[in-house]
């Protein structure tokens, strides 16, 4: 870190010593899973300086921001519209849950047997490690998976900047008509916060900011599927997680800028894999930061990962928003249109997810699919049968792989990723 920012994090009330130990682990296994890649593209320079201060002076610019009337709004699930938060001058910001931290702190609130994910957020937050949640004037939550919505409860009794939106179940008019009830109210409650109205035009130049992000980010993923890929899934996801964080306008034009260098690699066939190697497409769990875990596993076995089917990766940020409209009512029935469209496994039916994963396997050429599931995860967990059944019956090799945030189980699924591989070889 370019800086000593203990007097900052002091400030937002975070425990240093925790703090501490949580950036000495951090560091050390940056360097180990992303520094020590081959044949990095030089554009992961600016990834590599962002994650470096991810706690440091990305927290320094949303204080400041804060300074000057801004409102920092995080979030923990992708059907929160950064485009709304934008459009009242808001910065939007994903939550820490990506590590097992103070377990024990955690598990005097929410079970043990919890996905590690909500689990993660939990230890985070009474931990006080997480610079995000401290520097956030709204907490976002959202009624998803039965984990998150009881876990909003017993945060809400926490915290007085909880804010709980409703989500639909089925894609019925009845479930439209409810998500856009609820964008509605969000925006309401986002201009009381701000003290800033929604405007057309506002709501117009927040969404082109968010679709060329989408945008950039979808450039990337197409430009994985050459082979040789010219970039590896690990960065491909770091850039993924790292949308959750940065300045949505910097952040576009460093993506812009790394596919540039890669369309060359392309040109060139240059890539990080030798030509032929397994090519995986990962899908399932969102993997926040730093769950690197699997993907790691994968890579190191000889494989390159060429595309996530997650909402930290293509399910997430696939599709833009028309912002066409020019009223209000339009620009949110046009919101309502493309975030019905992120088939979260907490839909049902949600026959649209496996479309994508064959449109995504084939898409970017992947031999195999390796689905991600969270122990304790109950909607993807669920799916992950009916998926490799389906897919499985089409011809394509399907790893089922459910795990959590802790190392024990590293040589097992070694084990179990190699065998895959040698499948996808064959
Ligand atoms: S839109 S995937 S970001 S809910 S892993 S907490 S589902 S038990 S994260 Fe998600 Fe929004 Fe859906 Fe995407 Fe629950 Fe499963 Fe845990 Fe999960």
């Amino acid at each position: 870190m370019s800086k000593d920012y203990r007097p900052m994090w002091a400030s937002l009330g975070l425990d240093l010593d925790a703090h501490d130990a949580l950036l000495a682990f951090l560091g050390p296994y940056y360097a180990e899973t992303f520094l020590s890649q081959d044949n990095r593209p030089e554009g992961m320079k600016y990834f590599d300086f962002v994650m470096s201060e991810v706690h440091g002076l990305r927290i320094e610019e949303l204080l400041a921001a804060k300074d000057e009337g801004r409102k920092v709004i995080a979030t923990f699930c992708t059907y929160v519209p950064e485009e709304l938060v934008l459009a009242v001058d808001g910065v939007m910001v994903g939550l820490c849950a990506g590590a097992s931290f103070a377990p024990e702190l955690a598990e005097a609130v929410v079970p043990r047997t919890l996905c590690p994910l909500i689990k993660g957020f939990f230890g985070f937050a009474l931990g006080r490690v997480c610079p995000y949640l401290a520097a956030s004037d709204l907490v976002v939550g959202e009624n998803t998976c039965d984990g998150k919505k009881k876990a909003w409860e017993i945060y809400g009794d926490m915290s007085d900047r909880m804010v709980t939106l409703d989500l639909p179940q089925t894609r019925s008019i009845a479930g439209r008509a409810l998500l856009r009830s609820e964008y509605v109210t969000f925006a309401r409650r986002l201009e009381e916060a701000t003290g800033k109205r929604l405007t057309v035009e506002a709501l117009v130049r927040a969404t082109a900011v968010v679709n060329r992000k989408r945008d950039a980010l979808a450039r990337l993923a197409r430009l994985r599927a050459a082979d040789p890929a010219p970039i590896s899934g690990l960065d491909g996801l770091l850039i993924n997680q790292i949308a959750f964080y940065d300045d949505p306008v910097r952040f576009t034009t460093q993506v812009d800028a790394l596919c540039d260098e890669l369309e060359a690699r392309v040109a060139a066939g240059e890539g990080v894999a030798a030509r032929g190697a397994p090519r995986v497409l990962v899908s399932g769990c969102p993997m926040a930061v730093p769950n690197w875990k699997v993907p790691a596993i994968v890579e190191r076995a000889g494989a390159v990962i060429v595309g996530e089917e997650s909402c930290v990766g293509e399910r997430g940020m696939r599709n833009t928003v028309d912002a066409s409209a020019d009223t209000l009512d339009g620009l949110v029935d046009a919101l309502v249109d493309r975030y019905l469209g992120i088939d979260c496994a907490i839909f049902t039916p949600n026959g649209s997810r496996l479309d994508h994963i064959r449109g995504m396997h084939d898409a970017y050429r992947a031999d195999g699919v390796l689905h991600y599931g969270l122990q304790f995860c109950q909607p993807y967990l669920m799916e992950a049968g009916p998926v490799e059944h389906a897919l499985e019956k089409t011809g394509i090799p399907t790893l089922m792989v459910e795990t959590d945030y802790g190392t024990e189980d590293v040589g097992q699924l070694q084990t179990r990723i190699e065998a895959f591989l040698e499948r996808l070889r064959d």
